[in-house]
């Protein structure tokens, strides 16, 4: 049997072919990317626990339908294996695409564009599809990763904003690579009266709750934790500094150095996952992190009824925003059945879903009607025409810029 990577799951032997990058094109890429993910080690993190049993579940079946069938041809063209960000999903949108299609899906986790993009440039990932940022998105378009969509088989783009997908275009010349996911930004989550005990007048919309070690100090004995996405995070302090969030300028680099190691003393970790848990049950009262995270630790507070109140603000002086990217790898071997997901996740009913589940914004136009008012009515989330002037789109970085931050963020990690 030929098996493919959920076979090798069960302890037969992997067989993964050639990757879809060429070989020129890889080390070109690789050259300024390896040192990116030197010193920065990823995560593959698990799920929230309520999906993980189901997932576990339907992985199962999926490797049965694979690997133990009779009719394996068959089997093998219902499966699809996702890799996308870690609590960034309503896992019954999952479980309701199988129902309707019988294609079993198989989904992974990640918390970093680097750890995504170190597996991309390797090759052979085996997913169908997986879910970059816009701007790493856009570099990994040139280095040959992605195929073009096949428009045919999404007509519910036409339920995507208009003006939003030209916004992404400039990542992705005519969308011809991707589809928008969910987008977000970074900015300022808390516990409400563990800052306020500390702090009465804490600056809570203000970039000085990080950046300023006088307010920051403040907190250290409450945790602080920063998300471990040095784009996002010197794009902020850059912003704190008045200067442009992209700018690839030596000395700017070295200024926001500068403010990162005055602060680090103050940082429990550095970690782009563990934050949600950890504000939700008060083992940390202040994060710099994604909108929608913080406010699942709100909801997860919320729900254990714990009297823990949390809040997220996006800074006054303005802060990074995201876009994330469905997409689908060159050696993609399911690809019918990623356009058919992806289709899917823009139909409104279920893009409403994961928005209400997730907390973060869709493209999706008619999925606005059964977002929950709360959500749709949250600037955070969706943000009004006042705050949209806030918000800087993160630009891909060149290689030479991203060795100079690798450097700067392996340093911060360290605290030296
Ligand atoms: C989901 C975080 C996604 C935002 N937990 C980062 N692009």
């Amino acid at each position: 049997m030929n098996c493919t990577r959920k076979c090798a799951a069960t302890g037969s032997s992997e067989v993964r072919p050639a990757g879809g990058l060429s070989r020129a094109a890889a080390l070109r890429y690789k050259r300024g990317f390896v040192a990116a993910a030197r010193g920065i080690p990823g995560v593959r993190r698990p799920m929230k626990h309520a999906v993980r049993p189901l997932l576990a579940a339907m992985s199962a079946v999926a490797l049965l339908a694979a690997c133990g069938g009779n009719n394996e041809e068959a089997a093998e063209s219902k499966v699809l294996n996702v890799y996308n960000w870690s609590d960034y999903i309503d896992e019954s949108v999952l479980a309701d695409f199988q129902k309707e299609t019988g294609i079993k899906v198989t989904y992974d986790v990640f918390d970093s564009n680097e750890v995504l993009e170190t597996k991309l440039l390797a090759g052979s990932t085996g997913y169908d599809i997986v879910v970059p940022s816009a701007n790493f998105l856009e570099r990994q378009i040139k280095a040959g990763i992605f195929q073009p969509l096949d428009k045919s088989k999404l007509p519910n783009l036409a339920n995507m904003d208009p003006a939003l997908m030209a916004k992404v275009a400039r990542h992705d010349p005519d969308n011809a690579h991707s589809v928008n996911y969910l987008w977000g930004t970074t900015g300022i989550g808390f516990n409400q009266t563990k800052i306020a005990e500390r702090m009465p007048d804490a600056p809570t919309d203000s970039l000085a709750m990080f950046y300023d070690p006088a307010v920051v100090s403040k907190f250290k004995d409450c945790g602080v934790a920063v998300l471990d996405s040095p784009t996002e995070i010197l794009g902020t302090v850059l912003i704190y500094l008045g200067k442009d969030p992209n700018s690839e300028s030596p000395e700017d680099l070295a200024a926001a150095e500068k403010v990162l190691m005055s602060v680090r003393p103050f940082v429990k970790y550095v970690h782009s996952s563990k934050f949600i848990d950890d504000l939700a049950n008060g083992e940390i009262c202040l994060t710099m992190a994604w909108s929608g995270d913080v406010f699942q630790a709100r909801d997860r507070a919320a729900e254990s009824g714990n009297g823990i109140k949390i809040d997220f603000k996006i800074p006054r002086e303005g802060t990074t925003m995201f876009f994330d990217m469905l997409a689908i790898p060159k050696d993609a071997k399911n690809v019918d059945n990623a356009h058919a997901f992806i289709n899917y996740l823009m139909r409104p009913e279920v893009a409403a879903k994961n928005t209400n589940y997730v907390n973060y914004a869709s493209f999706n136009l008619p999925a606005q009607q059964m977002v929950n008012p709360e959500i749709l009515g949250n600037p955070a989330i969706y943000p009004t025409d006042e705050v949209k002037t806030r918000l800087q789109v993160d630009l891909a970085e060149s290689d030479a810029f991203t060795q100079l931050l690798t450097a700067t963020w392996t340093r911060f990690k360290a605290g030296q």
